[in-house]
């Protein structure tokens, strides 16, 4: 067992994949690891990432974000999964660091914020609809994050095998981060500069704003609840 996985999903990035996959293989570099791409790309993503030596899950016909996602969490086999987009939005170097506040059992989950300053790569419509997001995370769920839809989070292994989650539907990394949250997991946040992409986006504004609030506001009643988590001390996963 790895001890990071760093899992991608693909939906035809070949513009991007070669690119992203040596940035990552640079950032990995004499670290115990493993890349995982879940694809369900129609050009030549999967042949590109497999011949550079990441462990390639077909999704044909995709199935969506969300269930790609899921894949991806539930196939990775380190202690702690690092998820990034396969567009060179996100900084892979910044990858060990986020590993290794989980390995070293600082959190549970790291969150890569894009958000400590409006990066010029965010349509402005983006941007303020994430800082509307993140401020309703606060108010309604009393969850303190900057930035409930980033792609870059690393995640330790159990909480992926302990919490259940809502692979249907858009907008999964809200609750990837809130549910965990209210549940007891302790969350880090770090800021990172988010680049241009390399690409055509898949986002789909409207619904992807209306799958948020409905994620929110669905996990209101655990706010109320008291939780209890177990964990055995010593071990990563
Ligand atoms: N396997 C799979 N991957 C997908 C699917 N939809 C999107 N992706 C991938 O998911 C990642 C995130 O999608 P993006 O298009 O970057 O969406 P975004 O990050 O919200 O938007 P940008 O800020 O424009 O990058 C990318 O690596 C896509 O290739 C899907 O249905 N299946
Ligand atoms: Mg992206």
């Amino acid at each position: 067992m790895p001890a990071i996985t760093v899992a991608m999903i693909t939906l035809n990035e070949e513009a991007a994949i070669g690119k992203v996959m040596e940035d990552i293989q640079r950032a990995l570099s004499g670290l115990d690891s493993e890349i995982l791409v879940v694809d369900s790309s129609r050009d030549r993503t999967p042949e590109i990432a497999a011949a550079m030596g990441a462990r390639v899950v077909r999704q044909f016909p995709p199935c969506g974000y969300g269930r790609a996602i899921m894949r991806a969490l539930t196939d990775a086999q380190g202690a702690v999964t690092v998820t990034l987009d396969c567009d060179d939005t996100y900084p892979a170097e910044r990858i060990p660091e986020l590993a290794s506040a989980v390995l070293s059992g600082e959190a549970d989950i790291v969150n890569a914020s894009r958000l400590g300053t409006r990066p010029q790569s965010m349509p402005l419509a983006n941007y303020l609809a994430n800082r509307c997001f993140a401020v309703l995370s606060r108010l309604v769920l009393g969850v303190k994050t900057t930035d409930v839809h980033s792609g870059m989070r690393a995640y330790r292994r159990s909480i992926l095998q302990n919490v259940a989650f809502d692979a249907a539907g858009p907008a999964l990394p809200v609750e990837l981060l809130l549910k965990p949250a209210l549940l007891g997991y302790r969350i880090s946040e770090v800021f990172i500069p988010y680049r241009e992409r390399i690409g055509v986006t898949t986002l789909r504004r409207w619904e992807s704003t209306v799958w948020t609030l409905k994620r929110i506001f669905r996990l209101l009643p655990l706010r109320f609840q008291s939780h209890c988590h177990e964990q055995t001390l010593g071990e990563a996963g």
